[in-house]
């Protein structure tokens, strides 16, 4: 078993039923979900758009691969109406955005996974809910903790 942290953001449409529905179903088919951050309605971070996020982070226990669990998070982005990751590589508005950050201890890049997730240290809508359920969670990598990352954005 491995604790995963998520991050989920959502700006189209009832965005707190598609994060709900995101939250049960990782539940249902990756694991418990054993902490949830409030919600946080954030403005679009790297490209422009007039729909605000709301933004979540969540730890879950996993028996899942990062592989099988990023696969599992695509299939529940699918199933809530998620179509397109970008338009013409720029980021697009979104019914629901899953991201693994963190699984256990793993570190990998491959074309299809990079952990931890390579931005996280740069997105204050991911650090600032992370930090609500983890704050002394230590980036393996970049060898600080969350609210270091965070107090250092
Ligand atoms: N996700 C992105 C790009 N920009 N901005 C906010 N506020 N929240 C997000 O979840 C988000 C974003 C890429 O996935
Ligand atoms: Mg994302
Ligand atoms: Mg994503």
């Amino acid at each position: 078993m491995a604790t995963a942290y998520l991050s989920l953001g959502s700006n189209l449409g009832d965005r707190f039923r598609y994060i709900q529905e995101a939250v049960a179903a990782l539940s249902c088919r990756a694991g418990a979900v054993t902490a949830l951050s409030s919600l946080y309605e954030t403005e679009p971070w790297g490209f422009s758009s007039p729909h605000p996020f709301l933004n979540v982070a969540l730890a879950l226990e996993t028996s899942l691969t990062a592989e099988a669990l990023l696969a599992v998070a695509q299939r529940i982005e699918c199933d809530l109406g998620r179509t397109s990751k970008s338009v013409d590589g720029r980021y697009a508005d979104r019914t629901i955005d899953i991201d693994l950050l963190f699984v256990g201890d793993t570190v990998v890049d491959t074309p299809s996974l990079t952990l931890p997730h390579p931005r996280l240290h740069l997105r204050r809508f991911v650090l600032e809910p992370l930090c609500e359920i983890a704050p002394d969670l230590q980036h393996p990598l970049l060898q600080k903790s969350v609210s270091q990352l965070l107090a250092g954005l």
